[in-house]
């Protein structure tokens, strides 16, 4: 398997014409930084892109993507009446990565730079110039609603976190607004349904114009009532559409950190929320490693993918609804890879009641040694996965 062969050569014969030509630096290189004093321009088809006061890196250059103006996208209205269907043929409809970095860190809220950074708009191009398009972004609730789970929005928080959101929507992709949390505020479950109304209401005020949006009402709930998960779902659901927002998707998640292999065993009363435009989606993750936590980089065995999500496939079926898989990842090593393929073929041949996947995860600050990381260029997923999974985008 040799990853990314097209950049490969690219970059690499970039590197031979740099050896005669030192005014401009190559593809992934270095351009501007501290203390820097190599080339700042890049070889054609590259561009030198302000990564950090340290670092700015020639990135490719896209002809087709526009910068974020930090503007909502007005949508016409539609109302849907049926259960969401995929339009899109023999593929998923989505196909993406999570953008991690703005959830970072234990202190809330934290410091930016220190605890936390917002996604990268220019990997995230990347993604999109080659046929990415939904990208999930994890914030903190406890960043965005300061204080406690009903405040009002901070606003310099929002407007940081928006330009990767107005950046990615404004390039016709999907961005989904993904209250990292587990259920819980400063580490303790919510119980305050109506709070986390007020909480939705608020963020779905400040993106209903954005039919490219995508609400995610809390990430991994677990070891909680299962009737508590209904409800707070539920209360998400009523507050974005009571604040008008009627076109955008939300994705649901479950108990038991949204296990698809744990979907039909837990999480059944689900089936019952209820969203009045019908655009609601149910969001699992699944990861392959022996206790499903995505934490080791060695996959159970080559067919563990399919075999932990075929019976989330049965009960979507059986029950009418759409499922999104919003986190999974793999070991770059060919079990894991037999898997991952194997698991997004049986998506792909169910897409009927499967949308999208998501892979876990890029972000600015994950060390390119992280198994999973697949941030551009280095992290290690990317290298070994990025050409793998540009197959499967729609
Ligand atoms: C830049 O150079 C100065 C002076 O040599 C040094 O003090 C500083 O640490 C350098 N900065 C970086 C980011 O390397
Ligand atoms: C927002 O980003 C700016 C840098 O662009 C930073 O100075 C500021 O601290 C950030 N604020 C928050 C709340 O993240
Ligand atoms: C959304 O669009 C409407 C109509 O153009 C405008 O009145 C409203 O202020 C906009 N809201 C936001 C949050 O941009
Ligand atoms: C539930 O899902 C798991 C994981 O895919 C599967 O192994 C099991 O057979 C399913 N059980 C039922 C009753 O459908
Ligand atoms: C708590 C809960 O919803 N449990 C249900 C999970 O799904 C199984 C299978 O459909 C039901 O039997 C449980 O009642």
């Amino acid at each position: 398997m040799t990853p990314r062969p097209t950049i490969v050569a690219i970059a690499s014969f970039a590197v031979l014409a740099v050896t005669f030509v030192q005014a401009q630096q190559s593809g992934y290189g270095q351009c501007g930084g501290a203390n820097w004093t190599g080339a700042t321009s890049c070889v054609s088809g590259w561009t030198c892109t302000f990564l950090n006061d340290y670092y700015s890196q020639c990135l490719p250059s896209s002809t087709t993507l526009t910068t974020s103006s930090h503007s909502t996208t007005s949508t016409t209205s539609s109302t849907a009446t049926s259960t969401p269907t995929n339009t899109n043929g023999g593929k998923l409809k989505w196909f993406g990565v999570d953008e991690s970095c703005a959830e970072f860190g234990t202190a809330m809220p934290g410091t930016w730079g220190v605890d936390y950074t917002f996604a990268n708009t220019a990997t995230i191009g990347e993604f999109i110039n080659q046929g990415f398009n939904i990208f999930r972004i994890p914030f903190a609730m406890e960043r965005m609603a300061r204080g406690s789970v009903g405040a009002t929005l901070d606003n310099a928080y929002l407007t940081n976190y928006s330009v990767a959101v107005d950046y990615i929507t404004s390039n016709g992709a999907y961005a989904v607004l993904d209250a990292h949390n587990y259920g819980r505020y400063n580490g303790n479950i919510i119980t305050d349904t109506s709070a986390f109304k007020t909480f939705w209401s608020n963020m779905a005020t400040a993106f209903k114009n954005n039919s490219k949006v995508i609400f995610d009402t809390n990430n991994e709930y677990h070891d909680m009532d299962e009737s508590l998960v209904f409800d707070l779902n539920q209360a998400a659901i009523d507050g974005i559409r009571g604040s008008g927002a009627t076109t955008q998707y939300i994705f649901a998640e479950g108990n038991s950190w949204t296990g698809a292999w744990t979907w039909n065993t837990t999480n059944d009363s689900l089936k019952n929320l209820k969203d009045p435009e019908n655009l609601l989606i149910y969001e699992m993750h699944q990861y392959l490693d022996s206790d499903g936590s995505g934490t080791s980089a060695t996959c159970v065995s080559s067919t563990i993918g399919v075999e932990r999500i075929e019976g989330a496939t049965a009960w979507l079926k059986a029950n009418g609804k759409i499922g999104v898989l919003g986190e999974y990842a793999g070991g770059p090593n060919s079990v894991c890879q037999e898997a991952v393929t194997g698991m997004l073929d049986h998506l792909t041949a169910n897409n009927d009641v499967w949308f999208g996947a998501v892979w876990w995860a890029a972000g600015p600050w994950w060390p390119s040694s992280t198994w999973s990381s697949i941030e551009p260029p280095s992290g290690q997923a990317y290298v070994y996965y990025d050409n793998i999974l540009q197959a499967y985008t729609p």
